[in-house]
């Protein structure tokens, strides 16, 4: 890219503010929240990238509120979105997963303080950071229900659909910002060179159906029957479809999803022995991503409900995940409810 191209984008600051102008009645401060994540993402992404050079990297030697190893970058990224947040002024309460409460941000008269409520899983994926495999940040935001003086978690706990906004940040070979307020995805690549997300993803939608599939294929015993024959189904040699389809999983939900969500495919997390719940957490993995995938035009369910229709009932609860492509998904939840059998 020359700098006679580079002149031709937008940046993620001009996008907001021009989308901000479509509303008279706006304040500006949703656009100043959207810009804070911005600026923690450019931070935590400054940090990643000399992970491997400085004493970054690695446990902290703590476990996290789920009982998993926390990894220095974890505390890290955790920090510094709390701190954007906290400096912004526009969000009253966070809940993230490296911390087993909510945070509130203020308990003063609400006027004074923010009203946005931001759910976020600071670095997903981060056990992979060691091995230099890409990660990436999930937020969610809700609005802090009118009349609240002092936000809590129960203001927290909303279902899915009341979601106002929902993105991610990969941190990958490039560095992406992606988002939806719900009128299409967005996507605004990092330009290092004048540290601007540059729009170079707009409008993203997702193909219909893809030919790849991205699950942790070694917990196959402990599957239930109809995730098997759909497995096997997936499997078997079809021109009519481009069967057999390609497993393709990192093992980092955000790059997964990423590259589903731009190709086409399925990404699947079930109850399995060790997780019967599932593994992903409802309110900072799978509500804003199922977000975003039905704004591209997919789809994400628990196997049998819609995910964004999930009634929550704690910060870190988990579901089952079947997320991507439309007509793969639909597929999975014929399979799961035996409608479907692997030889149809
Ligand atoms: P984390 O939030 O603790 O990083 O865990 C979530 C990650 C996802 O990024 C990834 O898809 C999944 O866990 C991988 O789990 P597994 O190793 O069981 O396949
Ligand atoms: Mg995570």
């Amino acid at each position: 890219m020359d700098s006679v191209g580079l002149a031709n984008y937008e940046t993620l600051e001009q996008f907001i503010i021009e989308r901000q102008n479509q509303f008279p009645m706006s304040t500006g401060a949703f656009s100043r929240l959207i810009r804070d994540l911005s600026v923690a993402g450019k931070i935590v992404n400054r940090d990643m990238r000399r992970a491997g050079l400085v004493d970054i990297s690695g446990a902290t030697g703590m476990v996290n509120v789920q009982g998993e190893v926390q990894q220095k970058m974890d505390a890290l990224a955790h920090s510094e979105f709390v701190r954007a947040l906290k400096r912004g002024g526009e969000c009253c309460l966070i809940g993230s997963e490296e911390h087993a409460e909510a945070i509130p941000l203020q308990t003063n008269n609400q006027e004074e303080g923010g009203e946005y409520i931001v759910l976020l899983d600071p670095l997903d994926g981060s056990s992979n950071i060691e091995v230099n495999v890409s990660v990436g940040t999930i937020f969610s935001i809700y609005k802090l229900p009118s009349g609240v003086v002092e936000p809590s978690l129960d203001d927290a706990l909303q279902s899915g659909t009341e979601q106002i906004a929902a993105g991610y940040i990969v941190y990958g070979s490039s560095t992406m910002f992606v988002y939806t307020t719900g009128n299409g995805v967005n996507g605004f690549t990092l330009d290092p060179s004048i540290g601007e997300f540059l729009l170079s993803h707009p409008n993203i939608r997702i193909p219909h159906q893809g030919t790849s599939y991205s699950i942790n294929e070694g917990n196959y015993n402990s599957f239930e029957e109809g995730l098997k024959e759909y497995i096997k189904w997936m499997q078997l040699t079809d021109p009519v479809d481009n069967r057999p389809y390609s497993t393709r999983y990192i093992g980092s939900f955000v790059s997964d999803f990423h590259r589903n969500l731009l190709k086409g495919g399925l990404y699947i997390y079930p109850s399995t022995e060790k997780n019967p719940e599932g593994k992903l957490r409802l309110m900072y993995e799978a509500n804003p991503m199922a977000f975003i995938v039905e704004q591209a035009g997919g789809l994400a369910s628990t196997g049998t409900q819609r995910v964004l229709e999930v009634t929550p009932d704690r910060l870190h609860q988990r579901v089952p995940l079947y997320i991507g492509s439309n007509d793969m998904v639909l597929a999975a939840e014929a399979f799961l409810s035996g409608s479907r059998l692997h030889t149809d």
